[in-house]
């Protein structure tokens, strides 16, 4: 069997609706502003004075990081280019656009936030340039530090406004420790890592579909299932974003060759923020096992001893949902022959 190693495609045309934090997705995005796909990469820049408070260049690998962080999410298509360090910007170019996107430590005391960003757009509310600012009133450090925020934290939620996203302001935000969320502390490094709301939001904003690396999204019907192997952990996303022209993904189907006396186990790991079911199909099309938890997050499992007929089996991962939210994010899956117990004494 050979297995599609195609890229990711860019498959989904950019949303022009709104999402508010309060519909539940875990992000806000409430104009239709983004960075086109023809846009991208987005070169960036970090101004070479950086900040005094970490010796030599120490605070640059962690803006660095903090962009990557963005980057490495498999199923958003955004894209960041590491511009070198040749441009300076000061309080007075920061006011217009000066054709670099750059991110600079400068001193605006304490009536403005730890770090903020701003974002210039043409008249189809394209992006055109972006700079951030981590406030040097404050005191920066790299990792965790009494009196001292983290840049790499404080980077990356500023780096998911270039990408467009708003800021939060919920207790559930806070709780979940989403970037976004608006305030940060000092002697923290949570925001270094996204949750499933600041995914939600790149994914819906530069989304791409790469199922099983398949380059495409698993079929939505039994006939056009895509082919997996056995012992690989398989990566694929289901959509029930709110707007009518991002694409609604509720299911994917998958196929895979066994014999009557395999023995195989199925394991589905839904994302902490949503249910979705594993279901098996036989050759003739026939549902003849499921596991369907009603819970987010966890784990979906299926045992087949026997598999009893040869042929093309089928995977169905679908979402389950009650009509409110929960039927979005990124699943991870398997199969392999049943785990085997310890002998007998
Ligand atoms: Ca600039
Ligand atoms: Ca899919
Ligand atoms: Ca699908
Ligand atoms: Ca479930
Ligand atoms: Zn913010």
């Amino acid at each position: 069997m050979e297995l599609a190693s195609n890229q990711p495609v860019e498959s989904e045309s950019q949303p022009t609706h709104t999402v508010q934090e309060t519909d539940g997705y875990g992000f806000d995005w409430n104009i239709p502003l983004h960075w086109t796909w023809s846009g991208l990469p987005v070169y960036y820049n970090i101004d070479p004075d950086g900040t005094a408070d970490i010796g030599g260049t120490n605070e640059l690998p962690p803006v660095r990081a903090s962009f990557q962080t963005w980057e490495d999410d498999r199923f958003s298509g955004i894209d960041f280019y590491d511009n070198g360090t040749g441009v300076h910007e000061t309080y007075q170019s920061l006011e217009s656009p000066n054709g670099a996107n750059v991110i600079v430590w400068l001193d605006y005391g304490s009536e403005e936030g730890v770090g903020f960003t701003n974002l210039w757009a043409d008249e189809n509310f394209h992006l055109v340039e972006t700079d951030m600012v981590l406030n040097d009133y404050y005191n920066w450090s790299v990792g965790a530090q009494q009196w001292a925020f983290d840049v790499q934290s404080v980077a990356t939620h500023e780096a998911g406004h270039w990408l467009c996203l708003i800021d939060l302001y919920s207790n559930a935000s806070r709780d979940q420790g989403q970037t976004m969320y608006y305030a940060s502390g000092m002697n923290d490094i949570s925001l270094r890592s996204l949750e499933w709301g600041d995914v939600n939001g790149a994914h819906y904003v530069y989304p791409v579909h790469n199922d099983a690396g398949s380059g495409g999204d698993g079929s939505n019907n039994f006939a056009g299932a895509t082919a997996v192997a056995k012992n690989i952990w398989y990566y694929a996303r289901l959509c029930d974003l709110p707007t009518p022209d991002h694409t609604l993904d509720t299911q994917d189907w998958y196929k895979f060759y066994a014999g009557a006396s395999a023995r195989l186990a199925f394991t589905l790991f839904n994302p902490s923020n949503a249910d979705f079911d594993l279901e098996l199909y036989n050759p003739s099309g026939a549902l003849t096992d499921y596991s369907r938890k009603r819970q987010n997050g966890g784990s979906e499992t299926i045992v087949k001893d026997p598999m009893g007929t040869t042929g093309w089996w089928r995977l169905r991962i679908a979402r389950f949902s009650t009509g409110g939210q929960g039927g979005n994010g990124v699943y991870q899956f398997k199969y392999q022959n049943m785990p085997l117990l310890a002998p007998e004494p």
